[in-house]
């Protein structure tokens, strides 16, 4: 990482941390430990996002490789380990280039090592950035006829939704006007499932949470005391999202850059909103970013969605 990121990420993680609800953005989950623990997540049984969306590929991956059609650049934003793209790059016909983008550097390296050692006649051209910042695509070998954007596992939740149209609305720039993106899409269902999901109980998501404070520690400096932090996660019914905290078990004092950042005792740092969407809700924000929902894949407990979206 440049001296001038990683000055402006210290910059925007102490401005976090400084608002009136303290807050750190959920990017800081992922190094190396922590996309390691996200990988674990996705094995849980409590955790049906994965399992589900896979399910959904596989099952209807015909009909996702005749809209996509041949000689496609595939751009995935948020790659992680392209667990669901295999199944993408097993089917699509005479592929161009395969671009994950993703902020966790090492991780994203060797996956894309691996994708390599298994496809070796695919073109991989990992991009290590922040998403949601401006970064270039590299440029394939094969001229690509149009560009598809994929951006599973619901990391759109992730964002506000103002964030999340900001994002939707760059996408729609990169797919181009020939383009689409593909996306991954999670439900509003009974609440009790969604909190199970966050609430694992073999406490993997509680470690993929404090993580973010030994990441910090390391890359930035700050001196979180671990042992006095624990992990929340509930469901906002009103919001339609799971809202994941940090809470400081003691008033206590942390020091990040030249700042000293005071707690108190049962203080919170939200790490994480994970929203869940109705269908209808998000057509009108993918409308609202230029984009036109042409075709939604769901499993038969409408848990979680697939939905290839074109320009409007
Ligand atoms: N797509 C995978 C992984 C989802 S986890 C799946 O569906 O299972 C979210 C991924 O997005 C992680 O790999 C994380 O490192 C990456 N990520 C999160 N915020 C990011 C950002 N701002 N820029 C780039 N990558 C980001
Ligand atoms: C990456 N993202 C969509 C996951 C989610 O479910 O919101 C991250 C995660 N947080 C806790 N468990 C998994």
């Amino acid at each position: 990482m440049s001296a001038a990121t990683h000055d402006r990420e210290l910059r925007e993680i102490i401005d976090g941390l400084q608002q009136p609800e303290k807050m750190i953005s959920p990017k800081y989950f992922y190094d190396e430990r922590g996309s390691q623990l996200f990988d674990q997540i996705t094995t849980l049984p409590e955790y049906y996002q994965t399992v589900t969306e896979l399910d959904i590929m596989r099952e209807n991956i015909a009909e996702i490789t005749a809209l996509i059609g041949p000689r496609a650049s595939l751009i995935e934003y948020g790659s992680g380990s392209s667990l669901k793209t295999r199944v993408l790059l097993e089917h699509l016909v005479d592929l161009a280039v395969y671009v994950p983008v993703d902020i966790s550097e090492d991780h994203l390296l060797a996956s894309a090592q691996q994708i390599r050692s298994e496809l070796p006649d695919l073109e991989v051209l990992p991009v290590v950035a922040d998403f949601t910042k401006q970064f270039a695509l590299p440029d394939p070998t094969v001229m690509p006829l149009h560009n598809i954007v994929y951006f599973p596992g619901s990391t759109i939740g992730n964002f506000t939704d103002d964030d999340a149209r900001a994002l939707l609305r760059v996408i729609h720039h990169e797919a181009g006007a020939s383009g689409a993106m593909l996306i991954g899409v999670d439900l509003q269902k009974d609440p009790a499932i969604i909190e199970r999901a966050y609430n694992d109980s073999s406490g993997i998501t509680a470690k993929f949470n404090l993580n973010m404070l030994r990441h910090l520690n390391r890359e930035y400096g700050s001196d979180f005391d671990l042992k006095s932090w624990s992990h929340n996660a509930r469901y906002n019914e009103t919001e339609g999202r799971i809202e994941m905290r940090l809470i400081s078990s003691a008033m206590q004092t942390v020091n990040i850059g030249q700042e000293a950042v005071v707690f108190n005792k049962g203080e919170a740092i939200l790490t994480e909103y994970s929203h869940k969407y109705s269908l209808s809700g998000f057509a009108t924000m993918a409308e609202q970013a230029g984009f036109e929902v042409a075709q939604v894949w769901t499993d038969p407990g409408k848990l979680f969605s697939v939905q290839y979206c074109i320009r409007s």
